[in-house]
């Protein structure tokens, strides 16, 4: 993996509003500053220009790139981390005018992603989106530094021939990468496989980063899993399982959170990951109720979820933090709204998973010889029971309760269930 260290830079921020991006502006250099903080780096000055068109050469007009020239020596800045996506071309006039490293928004959440990545394949996974990153850009940016160095036309200089070598280097690192990638993919599709054969219910935890969800996990399934007060704090996805009520189990999934304008290059290296959530019977869909722009994240998870083809799926939304809410009011309904700190809160999200579960069973009733009791654990794990009366007469077991389509559809199968509820 590409290393990123961890150091205190100082950083400038650049930004530009046009009437495409002026409804979520604010919000999204809000955003990139606490990217760049989780980065590590220091913001010392914010620049934003209102423009209506891009500049091709710099992205922002000349007079204001001047101006943040001048204002880098009195920042003593070491980077300019702009908001909107740089081609790899105003990426190298940028560095040339300013004389300082410039990334965009994309390459800082690539970065952190870097920092953050702890498993093989999480590793695996960034690794490869850095260099699908920087594949383009070596033609561009390295490639115009050495192809001037390189000389008159035709003539096949030292530098272009270093390029092409990097190139190759790279491609064949890629390959590497994507054949482990594909084998690590099947074991974790290996386990996935059993877990779907498996009867038990499936939930999903998706949300936009730092919403909340690692939080969730850990109080419904009193484990410990990473939870800071960091955007992306979770990158690889873990699944455990707990009882909801009584015997009644479920498994839940925690996964990678979403933000604006996640790369492509990562949306594509992180699919097997997200599609961790693919896989369940409901999400739970996690809110920072206190964000003032949780309306917006709301939509970029909403239109992730449809990229990745997640819209078929139920949701359960959970807006979460409402005590460090102070004007809120939910966009969704209906929804639970919590705060997964308190204990009323834990329970109350309980209990409306338990009514959403509910509400996606299907009533069944069987009679169980008491020969054939050993069902009733499994039973009471995969279903909700309402009654279970046993009848001596008979030696019988009168079991009622709601359950999934798909369990009671094999309960039919193996002689069990009667057909007419
Ligand atoms: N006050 C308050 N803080 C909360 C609540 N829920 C979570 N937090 C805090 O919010 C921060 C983010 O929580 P996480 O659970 O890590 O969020 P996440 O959605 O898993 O974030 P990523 O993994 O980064 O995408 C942590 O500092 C939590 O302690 C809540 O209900 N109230
Ligand atoms: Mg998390």
């Amino acid at each position: 993996m590409i290393k990123t260290e961890k150091t205190q830079e100082k950083v400038v921020l650049v930004g530009v509003e046009s009437f495409d991006n002026n409804q979520t502006f604010e919000a999204s250099m809000t955003e990139l500053a606490s990217l760049a903080e989780t980065a590590g780096a220091v913001v010392t000055t914010v620049f934003t220009q209102k423009k209506e068109r891009l500049d091709g050469k710099y992205l922002v007009g000349i007079g204001k790139l001047q101006e943040i020239k001048d204002n880098l020596e009195a920042d003593e800045a070491d980077m300019v981390i702009f908001n909107e996506k740089l081609t790899p071309r105003q990426n190298v006039n940028l560095e040339g005018f300013l004389g300082v490293k410039v990334i965009d928004r994309m390459q800082l959440i690539l970065d952190i992603f870097a920092l953050r990545a702890r498993s093989h394949v999480g590793m695996l996974q960034v690794e490869l989106a850095q260099l699908k990153y920087l594949l383009p850009r070596l033609s561009g940016s390295k490639g115009l530094e050495l192809s001037r160095q390189a000389g008159g036309i035709g003539s096949r200089g030292a530098g272009e021939s270093q390029l092409e070598t990097d190139r190759r280097h790279i491609r064949h690192r890629l390959e590497i990468i994507e054949a482990q990638l594909k084998k690590a993919e099947k074991v974790q599709e290996n386990s996935r496989q059993k877990r779907n054969n498996s009867s038990v219910f499936k939930l999903g935890l998706i949300g936009y980063t730092n919403a909340g969800k690692s939080s969730v996990f850990n109080a419904l399934t009193q484990k410990i899993q990473y939870e800071q007060d960091e955007l992306f704090a979770t990158l690889d996805a873990t699944t455990k399982d707990f009882s909801l009520q009584d015997e009644f189990t479920v498994t839940l999934t925690d996964t990678v959170g979403f933000i604006q304008d996640l790369p492509t290059e990562l949306v594509q290296a992180f699919k097997s990951t997200l599609e961790e959530s693919n896989n369940v019977d409901l999400l739970l869909h996690v809110i920072d109720a206190s964000d003032p722009n949780h309306k917006i994240h709301e939509d970029v998870v909403e239109s992730i979820m449809k990229d990745l083809g997640m819209s078929d799926i139920p949701v359960l939304t959970v807006y979460n933090k409402l005590d460090l809410a102070e004007h809120f009011a939910p966009t969704i309904l209906p929804s639970v709204q919590i705060s997964i700190k308190s204990e009323a809160g834990v329970q109350q999200l309980r209990q409306a998973i338990i009514a959403k579960i509910t509400e996606l069973f299907v009533p069944f009733a069987l009679d169980l010889p008491y020969a054939a009791a050993y069902h009733l654990p499994m039973l009471r794990k995969i279903a909700l029971l309402e009654t279970v009366v046993a009848e001596d007469e008979t030696e019988t077991y009168h079991v009622s309760g709601s359950i999934s389509e798909r369990e009671k559809w094999r309960l039919v199968e193996d002689g069990l269930c009667r057909v007419s509820h």
